[in-house]
């Protein structure tokens, strides 16, 4: 698939606010600094689309990119900053779960781990929502230029082993601004959900 347009639409904090839309959802998720920026800048071929490095943890909103005048690429709010206060977490929390349950224009959630770093209990957190709420999902290692091939696998299979249905895991793909890497494999799970029937309830 060829990204022809991209377009920043607006900011949600409020999921009352949503776009009311039918288009097909690919969500970005993972803890403020690990690359979900970065990643929307560098599959839609554009240098500032979303914003790089902004106050970790600061966040709080959704993100809307329009693609292709066809479906939108929503960037979440980061997690697991050391220094976030805990009622902010909590809303954090309320925010990204309320969202997960309860759009039904979610079609793949992307979960972003630094390749170099341990998942998190928050990454765990997430996966085990996405597999409550039966949501296909796709893991992507970023960073993959700043570690080894070698580390590269043993990552996979330190994250593999939080993955408890593999049917609703569709891959693990390592992802670098800087070699490229994994930017055709992230565009190709799009395509392919973008092109299969939504599962009914
Ligand atoms: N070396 C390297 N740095 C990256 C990569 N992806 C993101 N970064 C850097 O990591 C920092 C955080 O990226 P950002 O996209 O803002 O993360 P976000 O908070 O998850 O949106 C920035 O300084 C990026 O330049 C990558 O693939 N390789
Ligand atoms: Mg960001």
């Amino acid at each position: 698939m060829k990204i022809q347009s991209a377009e920043f639409i607006n900011s949600i904090y409020d999921l009352r606010t949503l776009p009311k839309s039918v288009l097909s959802e690919f969500v970005f998720v993972g803890r403020s600094n690990v690359g979900k920026s970065s990643l929307v800048n560098k599959i839609c071929n554009k240098k500032n689309l979303a914003k790089i490095g902004s106050v970790p943890g600061k966040t709080k909103q959704l993100n809307y990119f329009l693609i292709n005048e066809k479906f939108y690429l929503v960037d979440l709010p980061g997690y697991g900053y050391a220094k976030v206060p805990e009622q902010i977490r909590a809303g954090w929390r309320k925010l990204v779960e309320d969202y997960i349950s309860e759009r039904q224009n979610v079609r793949v959630v992307f979960v972003l781990i630094d390749a170099r770093n341990e998942p998190t209990y928050l990454d765990e957190l997430m996966i085990s929502w996405l597999e409550y709420y039966e949501i296909p999902y796709c893991v992507v290692l970023t960073k993959a230029d700043k570690i080894s091939k070698n580390k590269m696998d043993k990552q996979i299979y330190r994250v593999a082993k939080i993955v408890k249905l593999d049917n609703l895991c569709i891959d693990y793909i390592p992802f670098s601004i800087i070699s490229g890497e994994g930017k055709f494999e992230v565009l190709d799970v799009i395509e392919e959900y973008l092109n299969k029937p939504p599962k009914e309830d």
